[in-house]
C-alpha cells in the first residue's frame, strides 16, 4: 500500500484521469472517503437515502447528488495534496458505525465494527497477523517443525503465518503447483461466485481483478502472485501426496508419510500437523449401472479433458449443481446438443455484476484513491456475508413449512421465482422443472450463469426423471427411454463428508479418524481441533463451509490465526502435546448441532452433501461470520490439555476443567 500522502498526491496529478474515473466509480465507496478524509457527516445523510444495499447495483443515488459527492471528492482530495495533510484519524467507532450504516443502507450493529476493521485494513499492520509474545530468538524454534498438507487457500495462508513467526515448516502438495481446488477445476466457465474483491486475503489486497467474480485463470494468477510475493515455493514439496499420518506418542511427534511422483512412500516427522487438504478435491463419481461400459470420453468437471473437443458432439452432462451452472452454458453454444441430467433442481440467484467487468473508472479509483479499496471490501462484505442468517432459521408457525422457512426466506422463493419465469420468457412447463420443492438455500444457492437462458437454446434437453443405467453409446431411463451420447461429464461433485478422506490419521490410544467419523460424520471443536489427535490441526474442517454467505477464504483466515497462536502457546511454554479437551469439544458440537438443525440445511425435503443421511449438518456453519470470528479470535489454553514432554500425562494449564469450558464464548443466537 502506498504512503497516504503520496497517494494523495498521485491520484490528483492528472485531474481530467480523476475526474474521468469517478464518473466510473461505484458511489458508496466514494462517499466513504469523502466523508473520511472532510469528516462531514451532514453530507452523508444527506445521499444515505439513496443507498439501499451494499451491491454497487442497489443504489439509486440521483444524478446530481453524484455530481456532487465527486466534486467534493476532488476538492477534498485536491486539499489534502496541497496541503500536504497527514491521513485522517480514523474515525471513532459510533461514526465509522454511522458510516457503515449509510454505506450499505441498513444498520450495521456495533458488534460488527472490530471485524470489520481488522478486514478493511485501514493501516498498514497486517490485521491478523499472529506475533510472539517472547524474544522468538530466545525461543527453540530450530527444533520445531510443522508439516502442512495442502497448498491451495488454507495451506498458503499457514504457509505465510508459520513464515512470518520463522517456525520451520514444509507443505507436502500432491499437484505439482499451487492452487488446489482452483488448480484442479478447469472445467470452462469456472469462476467463483464470492465477489472477488472480499474472496481474496484481506493481507494480500488485489486491486486489478478484472471482473467483479473472476474466472479460475485470474484467481491462479492471484494464489501464485501470493506464492511468489512470500517466497512460499521453496517451502513446498510438490507432487507428495500425504497418505497418512500417525502420532507418535513416545517422541510426542507426528509422522506423516507420502507418496511421491514415482511412487515412493516417504516419511517426516513434525511436532504440528496442519491439514489444509479441502473439502472439494475428491470427486464424487456416481455409482451408475455401465458406467465403465460407455466408449466414450466420460470425465469429471474436476478432471476437465480439454483435449477433447466439444465441438459438433452430442454432450450429456449429469449434475446440475455450481460446476454444472458454470460449465453447461460455457459449452452450450459450441455442441451439437447438450443433455443435462438434473436429479433435484437447484436454486440460482440473479447478481447483475456476476458477469461484469470491473468499470475502469473502478479499476482506477481502487489503484489511486485512499481507502477506496478499503471501503469496497467493507461493502462487499456486507453485501455477501451474514445477510441472510437470519432469515434462514425455520420459523415453528409458518404456513408453508414444505416451501418456505419464514416469510423473508419465502419472498426471497418469490423473487427467484419471478426472475427464472423471466429467464425461461414464460415457460411454465419449464419453470416447474427447475424450482425446487424445497425453500431457496436448502442447498447450496447458486449464481444464476445465464442457465435458465440456456435451457431455452434449440441444442438444449433438461431430463429430471431418474436414469437406469449407461451403455457403451448412451444414457438409458429408468422408463426406458435412450439418450445417445458421444461425451458424458460428470459435474456430480465432491465427496466432501468424507473429511480428509483418504488420508489415514490414527491419533492416540488407538483412535483413527475414519474410527471416529465413519464416512460422514466428521466433527471437530471449532472445525479446527479434535480430541485424541493431538498437535493435529485443521483448515476448512467439519462445519466450516459457509453456505449462508461469506467467503471461506475469511474462515480460512480466522482458523489460521487460531492455529498459529496455538503453536505460539506450545513453543513459548514448551509444551510437546495439545489436545483439544472432549467436553470442551463435545459442548461446542452440541450447541453446533442444536443451531444447525433449526436451519434450513436441515429441512427434510432438502438432500445434500452439507449433512449425512441422520440429518446432520457436518460440512456447514451454522455460525454467523461474526460468530466464528469471535469464537477463533483468540485460542484459549484451557480449552486444550497439554504435556511438557513426550510421555507425561496430559494436563489442563490453569484453572480446573469443568470450570473453564467456555460457554461463555460460545454464540447463543
Ligand atoms: P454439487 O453442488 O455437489 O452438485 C452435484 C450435482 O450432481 C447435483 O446436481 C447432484 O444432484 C448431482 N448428482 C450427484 N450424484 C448424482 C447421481 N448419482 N445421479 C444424478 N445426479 C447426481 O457439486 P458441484 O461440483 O456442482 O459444486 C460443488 C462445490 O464446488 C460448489 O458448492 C462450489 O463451492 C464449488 P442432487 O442435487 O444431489 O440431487
Amino acid at each position: 500500500m502506498q504512503d497516504f500522502r503520496t497517494a494523495v498526491s498521485e491520484a490528483v496529478r492528472d485531474e481530467a484521469a480523476l475526474r474521468g474515473a469517478l464518473a466510473e466509480a461505484d458511489i458508496a465507496p466514494m462517499l466513504m472517503v469523502l466523508v473520511q478524509l472532510t469528516g462531514d457527516l451532514d453530507f452523508l445523510e444527506k445521499v444515505a437515502p439513496h443507498i439501499h444495499g451494499a451491491w454497487s447495483f442497489l443504489q439509486s443515488v440521483p444524478e446530481p447528488l453524484k455530481q456532487e459527492v465527486r466534486h467534493r471528492l476532488i476538492a477534498a482530495l485536491q486539499d489534502h495534496a496541497a496541503n500536504d495533510r497527514p491521513p485522517p484519524p480514523q474515525p471513532p467507532a459510533d461514526v465509522l458505525q454511522r458510516m457503515m450504516g449509510a454505506g450499505v443502507g441498513q444498520t450495521v450493529p456495533e458488534e460488527y465494527i472490530p471485524l470489520l476493521l481488522e478486514e478493511m485494513r485501514f493501516g498498514e499492520e497486517d490485521t491478523r497477523a499472529v506475533r510472539w509474545h517472547r524474544d522468538p530468538a530466545k525461543l527453540p524454534l530450530q527444533g520445531f517443525k510443522v508439516i502442512v498438507i495442502g497448498a491451495g487457500f488454507g495451506g498458503l495462508c499457514a504457509a505465510i503465518r508459520l513464515k512470518q513467526l520463522s517456525i520451520p515448516f514444509e507443505v507436502l502438495e500432491k499437484n505439482a503447483d499451487v492452487g488446489g481446488t482452483w488448480l484442479e477445476n478447469g472445467y470452462p466457465g469456472c469462476a467463483v461466485d464470492t465477489p472477488n474483491h472480499f474472496y481474496s486475503y484481506s493481507f494480500h489486497v488485489n486491486n486489478r481483478w478484472t471482473r467483479h467474480f473472476s474466472r479460475r485463470d485470474e484467481i491462479l494468477g492471484y494464489i501464485n502472485d501470493v506464492t511468489e510475493t512470500h517466497g512460499l515455493r521453496p517451502h513446498i514439496r510438490f507432487g507428495a501426496e500425504a497418505t497418512g499420518a500417525a502420532f507418535d506418542e513416545k517422541a510426542g511427534k507426528w509422522r506423516v508419510t507420502w507418496r511421491d511422483r514415482e511412487g515412493r512412500t516417504e516419511e517426516a516427522q513434525c511436532n504440528a500437523l496442519i491439514s489444509a487438504v479441502g473439502q472439494l478435491n475428491r470427486p464424487s463419481v456416481p455409482r451408475i449401472r455401465g458406467l465403465d461400459d460407455f466408449e466414450g470420453p466420460l470425465f469429471h468437471t474436476a478432471r476437465w479433458d480439454g483435449g477433447v473437443d466439444l465441438k459438433g458432439k452430442r454432450v450429456a452432462m449429469i449434475g446440475t449443481g455450481a460446476s454444472a451452472m458454470q460449465a453447461g452454458p460455457s459449452i452450450a453454444p459450441d455442441v451439437a446438443h447438450l443433455r443435462v441430467f438434473q436429479r433435484t433442481p437447484h436454486w440460482a440467484m440473479n447478481n447483475p455484476n456476476y458477469h461484469r467487468a470491473v468499470s475502469a473508472g473502478n479499476a482506477w479509483a481502487l489503484e489511486r484513491i485512499p481507502y477506496f479499496s478499503n471501503w469496497l471490501r467493507f461493502q462487499l462484505f456486507w453485501a455477501s456475508s451474514d445477510g441472510f442468517h437470519a432469515s434462514l432459521h425455520a420459523d415453528p408457525s409458518w404456513s408453508s413449512p414444505d416451501i418456505s422457512l419464514n416469510e423473508a426466506n419465502h419472498k426471497m422463493r418469490e423473487l427467484i421465482v419471478d426472475y427464472v419465469r423471466g429467464e425461461l420468457d414464460g415457460d411454465e412447463r419449464l419453470l416447474a422443472k427447475v424450482i425446487p420443492g424445497y425453500p431457496p438455500y436448502g442447498k447450496r444457492m447458486l449464481r444464476d450463469n445465464h442457465w435458465y437462458r440456456m435451457l431455452k437454446r434449440g441444442n438444449i434437453a433438461l431430463e429430471t426423471d431418474p436414469i437406469s443405467h449407461i451403455t457403451a453409446d448412451s444414457i438409458v431411463m429408468k422408463d426406458g427411454t435412450v439418450h445417445p451420447a458421444d461425451v458424458i461429464i460428470l459435474a456430480t461433485g465432491f465427496q466432501a463428508s468424507r473429511m480428509l478422506w483418504p488420508l489415514d490419521i490414527r491419533g492416540r490410544d488407538g483412535h483413527t479418524i475414519r474410527g471416529d467419523w465413519g464416512d460422514d460424520d466428521p466433527r471437530g471443536y471449532l472445525g479446527i481441533a479434535v480430541p485424541h489427535y493431538p498437535n493435529l490441526f485443521l483448515i476448512y474442517g467439519p462445519n466450516t463451509n459457509l453456505a449462508h454467505g461469506g467467503s471461506i477464504i475469511f474462515h480460512t483466515e480466522c482458523q489460521v490465526r487460531y492455529i498459529a497462536q496455538a503453536l505460539r502457546e506450545m513453543v513459548e511454554r514448551g509444551y510437546a502435546t495439545m489436545e483439544v479437551r472432549q467436553d470442551v469439544h463435545d459442548l461446542y458440537n452440541h450447541r453446533l448441532d442444536e443451531k444447525a438443525q433449526g436451519m434450513v440445511w436441515a429441512h427434510p425435503g432438502v438432500t445434500s452433501w452439507y449433512k449425512n443421511d441422520r440429518n446432520r449438518i457436518t460440512v456447514t456453519s451454522p455460525w454467523r461470520l461474526l460468530d466464528y470470528w469471535a469464537m477463533t479470535r483468540h485460542f484459549v489454553p484451557d480449552e486444550f490439555r497439554v504435556a511438557n514432554r513426550p510421555g507425561q500425562a496430559p494436563k489442563v494449564p490453569g484453572q480446573r476443567a469443568e470450570a473453564v469450558a467456555s460457554a461463555d464464548s460460545l454464540p447463543v443466537s
